[in-house]
């Protein structure tokens, strides 16, 4: 995200709030952050102010939001003491805040950069604590929510960013209670014994704890919040909900939801750009003009201590000491954009980085060759993909980053399957990005050793490479971390106000996640079989039942774990389903590379998109029509009541239906509709699942298409989990050495038991991390211990 020193990239749109018609929102939504996403552009001759806006990240997750919404944007202008009148702009209803001379010192470069951000990022530089600076970012802080709920219409969406405004989501609810308030936080949040350290760590999570919905980038940190929550306010969580105590004020407590929103970019912008042949003109000029070498690195960072720029520098000077680099065949490029170059840590550092260049230079360079090519300034994105699309190696050597765009940029824009991507394990980015050459950046000789093989890495492994970590790009990209971090704020805003079964299942109260005893064995050896398949129901296992099957989302620790083992040589996942393959399909889980098995096995596609999704047949028709118009007939008037059109099928669902006696009496009377059919002579079966009752016209079922399925793959074990009676057919198919959990309560012929999808998340992130040593969160065996 941007901040005041950051010098970010020139693509510039030009908006004049003088000539600019104002489009007022249709629908409220708020956005509140550090910066307004325009500079002031004065005209030489005088004439009204302009403002440009940098197609920056959070500019750009927000478009399609702003397009259909509308949306105010709440931020400091850029200029000091300056009043500005809230003007419109391209969609946007900016309202400035204005900031002086000492809000800046104190609250901008002191609190907000010289505490906050050192000590989340692990105390790399030593954070200052001064209560002046502390006294002055409550106060910037209470302007920030004043001026959000001036803005806000009734009932609003204020979406909060970063670690900033991290006291505003309290203060704006004190304000307005009417609002639903969400925060980002772009940083990393950290553990315990380093969080504990601010002397105002009590006020910070209080102030956190007034949103709905707090997102970070990684797992890690929101177990970290988590988990810090509970330690110094006492508060449990329960899996990603954090519930706070009663207040005394007869409300029903509210909750917040603390999870993992990975940030990204906007991919397709960045494709465009590298297949503009002006762009791979100049990729292949950058190369002449740095002297054809063999290979060049790039670096490409705000000038942070975070980023880890010394750590490179050190490990290529050694390079090219001990002669693993030849001189004059290697150039790295060093971009590093001005940042806060007020707060002292950060003039130190620029001294520290330009000499070490000057030294590497004169030590190594010659007559027409400088082994770095140091830049210290912003660039258009043009010039920035054209540097991606010239460079062999992306260097990325964070000692801590919440996500790094970067690393992202680069990898969206080699769609030529060229390149190589070093990237720091302390990145967020490294989490998603797995086939990256993954280092830690403080083990210098691991570092070498990693940009070695990144520059010595074959072109087909390079392509290789590129293309799983671009697949997993194009499904997350910002778009859709906007749309879906925006879906989760409603569900969550909803959630607390609605008492009973609307509510996510929640896991019982105070609980860390603990696995079954056991379990960890049977996962070990399912994590060395050379071939291993993991076969998982969806509803109520991957993600939590709600009671629109279409709200229903796969929890992102689950998602992360199995794109992990998909990639893993020898496993195959599986997601075998009561859903037709087109509603698993409608919630966003990824089904690529999986084999999907819907309909409870009538629907069988393999990963390569072949398989037997057959067109139900005439008889199949007809029996399933006739079902649909006797069910629509006799229930069709029954408030909340769903009759799910199948493939193979009819479901009637009850979850809904708030009257629960005529839920009931609706499920016997659809069994009795459908045994008067079966009666009648047309071959049906009936499956009772959790407030649902299924009838199929075709004869199938979880145990027999898990059968089907494994009998096709090398041999080896299965691990099977579900949750509902249909998923008893999967745990009975199960043979010796195949592992079967059941999620929830309720009599099963599974061996193990996971209380539900939360924990069924941690147990994939165990074996995820036992098969391929990535740690997908730390909850779960060996995780976080009880207070
Ligand atoms: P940053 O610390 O600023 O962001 P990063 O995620 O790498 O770090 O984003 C930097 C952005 O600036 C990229 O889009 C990059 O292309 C651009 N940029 C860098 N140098 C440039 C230059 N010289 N000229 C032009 N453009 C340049 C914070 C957190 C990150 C998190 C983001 C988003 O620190 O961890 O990924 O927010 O949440």
């Amino acid at each position: 995200m941007r901040d005041a020193g950051d010098a970010m990239a020139a693509e510039w749109v030009t908006w004049s709030h003088e000539t600019e018609e104002s489009e007022s929102p249709s629908r409220p939504l708020v956005v509140v952050a550090n910066r307004l996403p325009v500079d002031r552009v004065a005209d030489p001759d005088g004439g009204p102010d302009t403002w440009r806006t940098s197609p920056g990240g959070l500019v750009t997750a927000m478009e399609p939001v702003v397009r259909e919404l509308g949306c105010t944007w709440v931020g400091w202008a850029g200029g000091v003491d300056e009043a500005t009148e809230p003007f419109q702009a391209g969609g946007f209803s900016l309202q400035p805040v204005a900031l002086s001379t000492r809000d800046l010192e104190e609250y901008y470069e002191g609190f907000s950069n010289d505490t906050i951000w050192p000590l989340y990022h692990d105390v790399i530089s030593p954070p200052q604590y001064h209560r002046e600076w502390w006294e002055r970012y409550r106060e910037v802080n209470e302007r920030f929510a004043a001026e959000a709920a001036a803005a806000a219409e009734h009932g609003a969406t204020v979406w909060i960013h970063d670690y900033q405004l991290q006291l505003v989501p309290a203060m704006l609810r004190e304000k307005r209670p009417d609002l639903v308030i969400a925060f980002f936080l772009h940083i990393p949040f950290p553990a315990n014994g380093i969080f504990s350290q601010l002397p105002w760590r009590r006020q910070i999570l209080e102030g956190l704890l007034g949103a709905d919905l707090i997102g970070f980038q990684r797992v890690q940190d929101a177990a970290n919040f988590r988990s810090v929550v509970r330690r110094i306010l006492g508060v449990p969580a329960h899996g990603n909900v954090v519930s706070l105590p009663e207040d005394g004020s007869g409300e029903e407590p509210r909750r917040v939801v603390a999870q993992e929103f990975p940030i990204s970019i906007d991919v397709r912008q960045f494709v465009e750009l590298t297949e503009r042949p002006e762009v791979q003109q100049r990729a292949a000029e950058i190369r002449a003009e740095l002297g054809n070498p063999k290979r060049v690195i790039l670096g490409v960072d705000r000038l942070d201590y975070t980023k880890g720029i010394r750590h490179r520098l050190k490990a290529y000077a050694e390079m090219l000491a001990d002669g693993s680099l030849e001189p004059g065949e290697t150039v790295l490029v060093q971009v590093a954009s001005p940042s806060r170059e007020r707060v002292v840590a950060y003039q130190q550092l620029r001294d520290e980085i330009e000499l070490t260049v000057s030294r590497i230079n004169g030590d190594h360079g010659a007559i027409g060759y400088s082994p770095v090519v140091y830049l210290h300034r912003g660039y258009p994105r043009e010039e920035m993909a054209a540097l991606y699309l010239a460079a062999d190696v992306l260097a990325v050597t964070a000692l801590r980053d919440g996500m790094n765009l970067v690393a992202k940029e680069y990898v969206a824009c080699r769609t030529d399957g060229r390149g190589a991507l070093v990237l720091s394990e302390f990145a967020g980015a490294a989490d998603e990005l797995s086939r990256a050459v993954i280092v830690n950046p403080h083990d210098i000789e691991g570092l070498k050793a990693g940009l070695l093989k990144a520059l010595h890495m074959p072109e087909e492994e390079q392509r290789r490479r590129m293309h799983v970590m671009q697949r997993t790009l194009n499904s997350s990209d910002v778009l859709r971390w906007s749309s879906e971090f925006l879906r989760a704020v409603d569900a969550a805003a909803r959630g607390p106000l609605v008492s009973g079964p609307e509510r996510p299942q929640a896991a019982p109260p105070t609980r860390p996640i603990f696995l079954p005893t056991g379990i960890d064995a049977a996962l070990r050896r399912l994590a060395t079989a050379p071939a291993v398949l993991i076969a998982l129901d969806f509803d109520g296992t991957l993600a939590h039942l709600v009671s629109r099957p279409e709200d229903a989302r796969i929890l992102p620790r689950s998602e992360r774990a199995l794109e992990v083992l998909q990639e893993a040589p020898g496993v195959r996942v599986a997601l075998v389903s009561g859903r037709s393959l087109e509603s698993l399909a409608s919630t966003g889980v990824r089904t690529t590379g999986r084999i999907l098995a819907g309909s409870h096995g009538a629907e069988l596609r393999w990963e390569d998109g072949s398989g037997d999704p057959a067109e139900p047949t005439e008889e199949e028709f007809v029996l399933r029509d006739l079902l649909e118009v006797q069910l629509e007939q006799a229930l069709g008037h029954i408030d909340g009541l769903k009759i799910e059109r199948k493939p193979y099928g009819v479901g009637v669902h009850t979850r809904r239906v708030a009257d629960r006696e005529a839920a009931s009496a609706a499920i016997t009377e659809a069994e009795r509709i459908a045994r008067s059919l079966a009666d009648a002579g047309h071959p049906l079966r009936t499956r009772h699942g959790k407030e649902v009752i299924e009838m199929a016209v075709r004869d199938s079922d979880k145990g027999a298409v898990l059968t089907q399925i494994r009998d096709r793959l090398p041999e080896g074990p299965v691990l099977f989990i579900g949750d509902d009676v249909t998923d008893e057919d999967g745990f009975r198919a199960l043979r010796p050495g195949d592992v079967g959990v059941r999620v929830g309560p309720g009599e099963s012929a599974a061996e193990f038991r996971v209380a539900d999808p939360d924990e069924a998340g941690a147990l994939l992130a165990r074996l995820t991390e036992l098969r391929t040593d990535r740690v997908i969160g730390s909850e779960g065996l060996g995780g976080e211990a009880p207070r």
